[in-house]
């Protein structure tokens, strides 16, 4: 089989005075941060849809990146072409994981009993791939949004004849992921939502959703498929409302539904920050539930307000986020770049800038977390600016035991509090500085 991207050699490090854009500047695969290597703190995954389907079309005008791979668009030559780029990409990345929906490897067909025979033929194809290299699936999906028979919802469609379709997507798609050994399996809600009320019956609708997961949940696990399910939140686009706005709502909605065992988060930043919230917040949120799973790496610009899927090149955001991710003991999951390249940047060149950056955000994002853990000085401060409730009272409020009546005494007995403790922020935003550009 022929090289598609002829001119693009094996993506190495080479350092950060390196000045060559096929090289890496800071992704070291085998440095060892924290006693571990960066390969092993940050599993990379290639989105399929993004880097191999997509092509530059926008609202306003057609493809303009080339990723015919050399075969017609729409055949079952063009999908093995996209299996030959894709592999032939992620070994030049050193990149282990992808990530796919259902219609990102075959040319839907008319009727869902071809579609899946030509999944069947794909997939059986994508192992013979993946024979002898060290590249494995990270996570699964069905698109239950492209189709027009999903345009009132999948899940959530007022129609039982089309929630038979996603249902039949979803077994499909969880039988795909066992075949290839994936990780984790992904409900993104795309069109699990509403326009208006005065159309929607909303109890119904997320009952038939949660109905749906358990379903797969049981169907998975019959079928062989050990890892997690993820929701992955987002509050809005291409519905006006989606039902998992964000982390704290998709938690609450699979504990109401008992199905929070199974179940983690696959946060995307821009999804966070869609929702009104930074990408930090909705990890937390996540890790302290015990549910953050996976990680969509992108990010969003603060001038428009959709998902633009840009690729990470935000150092601070980036740090804040391995902060968050060492500091819940790593992912079960992994760090799905679910980015694309802007459109004018329409070169095989361009989609390898794309992950490099990508790879070297996350890379001196670690470095510095790991900077910021060994420092000592932000952990050092909460500890203390919580102090109080390591005396008597205090631990009486935190192990549950306390009385109103009793904490009404102990104010009581004080008259009014003499010190809360500043929260010296602007000194902890300079100390964040002095790690970042030390
Ligand atoms: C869209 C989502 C989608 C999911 C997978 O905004 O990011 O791509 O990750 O369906
Ligand atoms: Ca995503
Ligand atoms: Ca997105």
């Amino acid at each position: 089989m022929s090289e598609i991207f002829k001119d693009i050699p094996v993506i190495k490090y080479e350092g950060k005075d390196s000045k060559n854009p096929l090289a890496f500047k800071f992704y070291d695969p085998d440095k060892v941060v924290l006693g571990k290597k960066m390969s092993e703190h940050l599993p990379f995954a290639m989105a399929w849809w993004h880097n191999l389907c997509a092509a530059g079309t926008d609202m306003f005008g057609r493809d303009t990146a080339d990723k015919a791979f050399g075969a017609e668009k729409g055949t079952m030559a063009h999908a093995k072409a996209k299996v030959d780029a894709g592999f032939e990409f992620m070994q030049k990345l050193g990149i282990k994981y992808f990530c796919f929906h259902d219609v990102d490897i075959v040319p839907e067909a008319d009727d869902i009993k071809e579609t899946n025979r030509r999944l069947d033929e794909i997939t059986d194809y994508i192992l013979t791939k993946m024979e002898g290299t060290d590249i494995k699936c990270l996570w699964g999906t069905a698109n239950m949004f492209s189709n027009p028979r999903f345009m009132n919802g999948a899940g959530s469609t007022n129609s039982a004849d089309v929630y038979c379709f996603a249902a039949a997507q979803i077994k499909k798609a969880l039988e795909l992921t066992v075949k290839l050994g994936g990780k984790g399996y992904v409900f993104w809600g795309g069109r699990e939502g509403y326009e208006t009320l005065l159309n929607t019956d909303v109890k119904l609708e997320q009952e038939n959703i949660a109905n749906l997961m358990r379903m797969a949940v049981e169907y998975g696990r019959k079928i062989g498929f050990t890892g997690d399910f993820y929701i992955e939140p987002k509050p809005k686009e291409p519905m006006k409302h989606q039902y998992d706005f964000d982390a704290a709502t998709a938690i609450g909605f699979l504990k109401a539904h008992s199905l929070d065992k199974d179940f983690k988060m696959n946060i995307e930043a821009n999804h966070a920050t869609l929702a009104g919230h930074t990408f930090q917040h909705e990890l937390r949120i996540s890790a302290i539930n015990g549910m953050l799973g996976s990680i969509d790496a992108n990010q969003g610009d603060y001038l428009l307000g959709w998902d633009t899927d840009e690729f990470p090149f935000d150092v601070y955001e980036a740090t804040l986020c391995m902060y968050e991710v060492i500091k819940a003991g790593g992912l079960t999951g992994g760090f799905n770049f679910d980015a694309k390249n802007r459109r004018p940047s329409n070169t095989y060149e361009d989609m390898f800038h794309a992950y490099i950056l990508g790879m070297d955000t996350f890379a001196l994002g670690l470095m510095k977390a790991a900077a910021i853990i060994e420092d000592g000085r932000i952990e050092e401060f909460i500890k203390n600016k919580y102090s109080s409730f390591n005396s008597e009272i205090g631990q009486k409020i935190t192990s549950g035991t306390a009385t109103l009546e009793e904490l009404a005494a102990h104010a009581e007995a004080m008259g009014d509090v003499k010190d809360v403790m500043s929260g010296r922020q602007e000194y902890l935003e300079a100390v964040m500085n002095s790690i970042m550009f030390s």
